[in-house]
This record gives structure tokens, sequence and C-alpha cells, in this order.
């Protein structure tokens, strides 16, 4: 079912609008743009199967592309019309931490029938994304998210430019209804909640048109709760342009087959180069299986084939002066199954992994579970700090930074890209460099969101 092929889809959609849409005119307008986050009942499993009852902002899954040019302002007022309360995080933006949406830290939740205004100025282009920010293993699995994207300055040289949300749903397969236990003791404790039915931007059948030796701009967002989509090339060929937004300093050849973590992006150039009337794929690997992601029916010919694409600009500061010296502070990851945590700090009590258990909570920083008053480290603003982070447990994490992007801290002394999440499997140790960014209470957390709520959270001090 992976291959069924509809034609006549439509091409570069996501380019298109962006060009219909100056987002200045947004901006200026007299009423603030809103963001509704609301209950609504859309065709997320194919045809034929009832609709499914989601959370979207304005309804839909994925929400409102949100699309403005580097340096603009964006400006939303969101309205929560959902039945609990609510915030919305821009994830990967270097924004003021009042605007980071991170409800009991940077703000207030906001209760139902409320709303809070969010301004921020896209200093970086590249490919972001929003998501709610409070109860978010719950409200994000249903399916409060939606793709953010700053333009360059001039549009790079692509044929057409593609956003590519990737996502999967724990889903009941006759009433495609989603599974409403949000807060299962297994998924907490093991890898997470995965889905047993996946979509790009909430379609189950992905289908583009394409021309042969075309040149595409994918825009690959993993907002799954916990999957680690392995995904692959068929007919296509190309380059990693950008990572969480932030350009390569050198395009890099795409793998046979690459790892994109939740909440991680990845900006990839390819080039068509299936012969005209074949289909070209972006596939995922499940089970040892290739499924298509997403499938392009290739048309004629474009031309004839490219070089490699020069990088992206740079964004605006992405050095890390200084990082050999620069204070290390260390993270210690333990616990969840097979994990071997005797005991934790929970509450600012002493609590053995079987009260834990008890109380729904699977894992530690440090030996203290969830946040606390006291942050991980504290450094003062534009300084750089370095973090060492020990996977102790039998799981992958996928450790996003908010308001900041790190550099790994290479083996040979060099530093790798920047990146504001980063995936450590079971056993790993790794360095990571960064600056801090502007003052506040920063989040740092797994972006496996049932392990977020069940103790992996802490935060950074920025003075
Ligand atoms: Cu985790």
């Amino acid at each position: 079912m992976n291959n069924t092929r509809r034609e006549f889809l439509k091409l570069g959609s996501s380019a298109a609008i962006g060009a219909l849409i100056p987002s200045g005119l947004l901006a200026s307008a007299q009423s603030p743009v809103t963001l509704t986050a609301l209950p609504a009942n859309v065709q997320l499993a194919p045809t034929g199967y009832p609709k499914t009852e989601i959370w979207g902002f304005d309804g839909t899954t994925p929400g409102t592309l949100i699309r403005v040019k580097q340096g603009e302002t964006v400006r939303r007022r969101f309205v929560n019309n959902l039945p609990e309360a609510s915030s919305v995080h821009w994830h990967g933006l270097r924004l003021e931490n009042a605007m980071d949406g991170v409800a009991g830290l940077t703000q207030e939740a906001v209760p139902p029938g409320e709303s809070f205004d969010y301004a921020f100025n896209a200093k970086d282009a590249g490919t972001f994304w929003y998501h709610a920010h409070t109860n978010s293993v719950e409200q994000v699995a249903r399916g409060l998210y939606g793709p953010l994207i700053v333009d360059e300055p001039e549009a790079p040289d692509v044929d057409s430019d593609e956003v590519l949300i990737l996502d999967d749903w724990a889903m009941n397969p006759e009433t495609a209804q989603l599974d409403p236990d949000f807060t299962s003791r297994h998924d907490r404790s093991h890898a997470g909640r995965r889905g047993n039915y996946v979509t790009t931007n909430g379609e189950p059948y992905a289908e583009r048109r394409a021309a042969r030796n075309q040149r595409i701009r994918l825009r690959l967002i993993n907002a799954a709760n916990a999957r680690i989509f392995q995904l692959g090339l068929d007919g296509l060929e190309g380059w990693i342009m950008a990572l969480d937004g932030m350009p390569l300093a050198q395009p890099e050849p795409v793998a046979k087959v690459f790892l994109l973590a939740p909440g991680q992006r990845m900006d990839l150039f390819v080039d068509v180069t299936a012969q005209s009337g074949k289909t070209a794929h972006l596939f995922r690997v499940d089970d040892d299986e290739a499924l298509s992601q997403v499938a392009f029916a290739v048309g004629d010919e474009a031309g004839s084939r490219r070089v490699p694409p020069p990088p992206l600009p740079e964004n605006p500061d992405m050095d890390v002066p200084g990082y050999e010296q620069a204070p290390l502070f260390d993270l210690h990851m333990e616990g969840g199954a097979m994990g071997g945590l005797q005991s934790a700090l929970f509450n600012g009590k002493r609590m053995s992994f079987r009260q834990l258990v008890d109380v729904n909570q699977f894992w530690s920083f440090n030996g203290t579970v969830g946040l606390t008053d006291a942050p991980l480290a504290a450094v003062v603003s534009g300084r750089t700090a370095r973090v060492k982070i020990r996977n102790d447990t039998a799981f992958p994490h996928a450790m996003h930074l908010h308001g900041m992007h790190m550099r790994e801290v290479l083996k040979d002394g060099g530093l790798g890209p920047l990146r504001d999440t980063v995936l450590l499997f079971g056993d790993d140790t790794r360095e990571f460099a960064f600056v801090a960014g502007k003052p506040g209470k920063w989040i740092f957390h797994c972006h496996m969101l049932g392990h977020t709520a069940s103790g992996m959270a802490t935060w950074i001090d920025v003075t």
C-alpha cells in the first residue's frame, strides 16, 4: 500500500504558498494573526477509514505553515481552544527566553479560552518547526505541531521546495482513533510512544511529481514522539545542506541510510536521477524493509544534471570561540528498563527505582528526576561552555537544547556541525560545546517525549 500512486499532484506547493503571501503583509496587518489550538476531526487514515480526532493548530495536522524571510519578525496570537492548558515552543529558534513557550519555566501555560502573544525575530534562515510544550507527550502525539520555514534572503538554486513532516501515530486500525494511553508505563520506561501508522504532512501516501534531473530541496522534520526515522533515497541523489536549520560549511553527500531523530531536521538538495516514467522515493527502513515515505513520479527530462550545490549562506554567530578551555559540565543519564538505576532524587526526596516506577518516573540526570530549582549549569550570555553527556541507559535519547545550538567536540579536537537536537545511543559518551544564548532559563531535555515526562529534563541558566 505504500507504493500506491495518484496522478496530478501539486508540485512544490509550499514554495508557491510562500511566494503568494508576502509575510510582511501579515506582520503589518491591524489585527494580530492567530494560531489556534483546537480539537478537530481529520482524514488522517487512508480514504475509507473514519476520520481521526486530533488536536491541531488551526484545526489541521501539521498546523499552518509559517514562512518568513530571514530577519523578519514572527508574530502570532496563540489562542487556546483545547480542553486543557497549552503553550507553543518555536523549535530551533534563537529567540528571547520569554518567547520559548516552555510551560512552568518560561511562561505560565495558557488556560483554555485564553491567549498569549508570541513575537520574535527570525534571525536564522532554515527549517524549523513549532509544537506544543505543555504536556507535550500527549499534545504533540495528538498532532499539535507545524512547520516554520525561514527563507534565505536570496532563494537558492532549486526547482522546487518540499516541506516534509514525518510522524507516526499510535492508532487503532479499525476505529482510526489515537491510542488514548499517553502515560503508558511501558512506553515511558522503554523507547517511548511508537506509532503503528506513519504519515508525511498528515498524508498516508505522499506523492509528488518531478522531472528527471530536477533539483528538489527536501526539508525533513521529525515530529514523532519517539521514532528515529531511518531514511534513504532511491532514484534521487543529493547532498545534506543543513542540519537543524544550520547550514553545513560544505554540503555532504547523502549516505545510503541516514537517521533523523525526534525533533531533528535535515535540508537536502536532491537531483532526480530516476528515468522518466519511473518512480523515485524517499524511503524509510522499517523492520529491515524499505517502505516509500514520499514517492516522486518522474516525468520528462528537465535539462542536464548540474554540479554539486554551493553551501547555503552561513547564519550569524555560528562560531563557538575558545571551546577547548570552556568550562565543562557533566550530564549523566541513568534509568529506564534494564538501566540498573538504584535510586534518585525526585521532588527533593530520595526514592528507590521501585518507588519511582510507582509514580511513573524512570529516568535521571545526575541522580535527579525531572526539572528542579537548580540548573545543570549557569553560564554568562555570550560565553562558551561544554557539556559531556554520558548515556548510561539501554536506550537512545535525542537531547534538545532550547535557544541555542551545539557543536560536538570530536575525538580529534575539531568541531562537528551545529545542532539543536543530538542523538546518543546507549553507552554513548560525547561532548558538545555551545555559546550561551540570551539570558533566561533554557530547558535541555530528551525529545523522546515520554522520557521528558518521566524524568529527562534539566535546564541551563543563562545570566
Ligand atoms: Cu530519551
